[in-house]
Order: structure tokens, then sequence, then C-alpha cells
């Protein structure tokens, strides 16, 4: 397995579970600590400067394991189910750029749909899921040259009511090819019976791995067998990232350092 972490690459934004800090003091302590990839969430794909940023990635010898998209909703507002159809078109515009920086840049090839689903806000829930239905067969039918997987994500109750369980992903994962599952341990945790039972629902669709503790911690600073989690992700046949997307508390260093060594520190009794 190999682990990555999740980088917001944005000064200010209201989500909480990510790495925010200067760039390249980041990926020095994240190489030094032994880290394989990053996952960077960026808000604005169309702000960045893709060439430096692959530079710098291979200066410090990480891989992008995904790009995230949820600031896209959480800073602009931008998702693939928002009632009007030009937002949603944008969101689209968004989610290709997005496939084009991930099929640019070494690494995994690998677009999260997290929290740019958006939320039904009152409307009928089967008329949502079409809207995101729709989104995702043209973003798909749009990127087909770049190969990127794309990554749903069940999302717990309090963030999104679109999709919060493995079961409600399946169906639409299983209409697509290159749509595979992201599971997140934080998620799971609050929205299924367990989550470790969760791994074992979602067999043979993992594409990518989320972790965090019951509190959105790091691994290892909160009540979850992470010796289990990893055990039977490699039982349903999952052997790729997994990319902590926690609260950098006590401090983003504390954070990272603690989450690798916990998943490190177990690995060679998995494998
Ligand atoms: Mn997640």
């Amino acid at each position: 397995m190999k682990i990555a972490a999740v980088y917001a690459l944005v000064e200010e934004t209201t989500f909480k579970a990510a790495v925010r800090a200067p760039l390249l003091e980041v990926l020095d302590l994240m190489h030094r600590l032994g880290f394989d990839g990053i996952e960077i969430n960026i808000p604005d794909p169309f702000k960045v400067d893709v060439t430096k940023l692959s530079k710098n990635l291979k200066n410090y010898g990480l891989e992008l394991s995904a790009i995230s998209t949820g600031l896209s909703y959480v800073n602009y507002g931008l998702s693939l189910t928002h009632p009007s159809k030009e937002v949603r078109g944008k969101s689209i515009e968004f989610f290709i750029k997005y496939s084009e920086i991930a099929s640019t840049i070494e690494g995994s090839n690998k677009v999260v749909i997290g929290l740019a689903r958006g939320k039904s806000e009152g409307r009928p829930l089967n008329d949502v899921i079409q809207l995101l239905k729709e989104g995702i067969r043209v973003i798909l039918e749009k990127t087909e040259n770049n190969g990127t997987i794309f990554l749903l994500e069940p999302i717990n109750r309090y963030e999104t009511d679109i999709i919060n369980t493995i079961d409600e992903a399946l169906p639409l994962i299983k209409e697509y090819k290159r749509l595979k599952l992201l599971y997140d341990t934080y998620h799971m945790t609050i929205e299924d019976t367990s989550p470790y039972d969760a791994i074992l629902k979602a067999d043979g669709h993992i594409g990518y791995v989320h972790v965090a503790e019951n509190n959105r911690l790091a691994p290892g600073m909160g009540m979850l067998d992470w010796e289990r989690i990893l055990y039977r992700l490699l039982r349903v046949g999952y052997n790729d990232y997994v990319s902590i997307e926690a609260i950098p508390k006590p401090s983003y260093e504390e954070m990272l350092r603690t989450g690798i060594w916990t998943l490190r520190s177990l690995l060679p009794k998995v494998i």
C-alpha cells in the first residue's frame, strides 16, 4: 500500500480536514516522513500553474495520488447538482480541467467527486441523482482521452444528503467503467454499521481510500482499529493509496507524523 495526505492548495477555506501551509514546507516534510504521494484539493483548476506544481512534486519524490475537488464547492459554490444549469455547466468544466491536470502530473490519474456533487436543497432526491448522473456522464465522455478514474465518495449526512452510504453509491458506480468508489473511514464510521463491514460491502469497487479517525483526526489519534481496516482492504483486493484526510491538530506536522507512523507500523504485518 502507498500512503498520501490531503493538501489544500489555498490560503483561505472553511474546509478543515486538509493540510494548509506553504507547499514547499509541506512537500519537504512529507518527503522526509516517507510519504509516497500527495492528494491536492484544488479550488480553481484554471488558476493552477501545472508545470510548476508537477516540477515541485517531482523534486520531492511525491506522486499526485489524486485531485480532490470539494473546495470548488466550499469556496465557489459549484456543484454537479446545482439548481442552475449554468452553475452545473461550470462545475462540469472544472471537472474536465481537473482531469486534464490529473492526467498531466505523474501519479494515479484520479479525481474525487466529493462535496462538489452538492446537496438536494429540498428537491426530490431522485431528480437530484438524475442531475448527478447526467453530470458524470458528460464528464466521463469528455475526458475519455485522459483516461482519468473518477471517485464517487459516500459522505456523511451532516455534510450532504446525496449518497451517504456505500449501498447508495454502488448502483451508480456499476453503471460507468471509469467511476470507482472512494471509501472514507471517517464517513463510514458515521454512516455504516461499522467502517470494517463497509469495506466488505464495497468489495471489488474501491478505487481510492481516505483515512481519518472517528473524530477526523489522524490515524492513531482516535478509536479505529487500523490493522483491521488495512487487513480488510487487502482482503477485498485493494492495495493502492490510503490518503490521510484529517484535521491538522495539534499541528499539521504532528498530524502527518502520527498518521504515517500508525499506518506504516502496521503495513509489514498486513502485506
Ligand atoms: Mn473524504
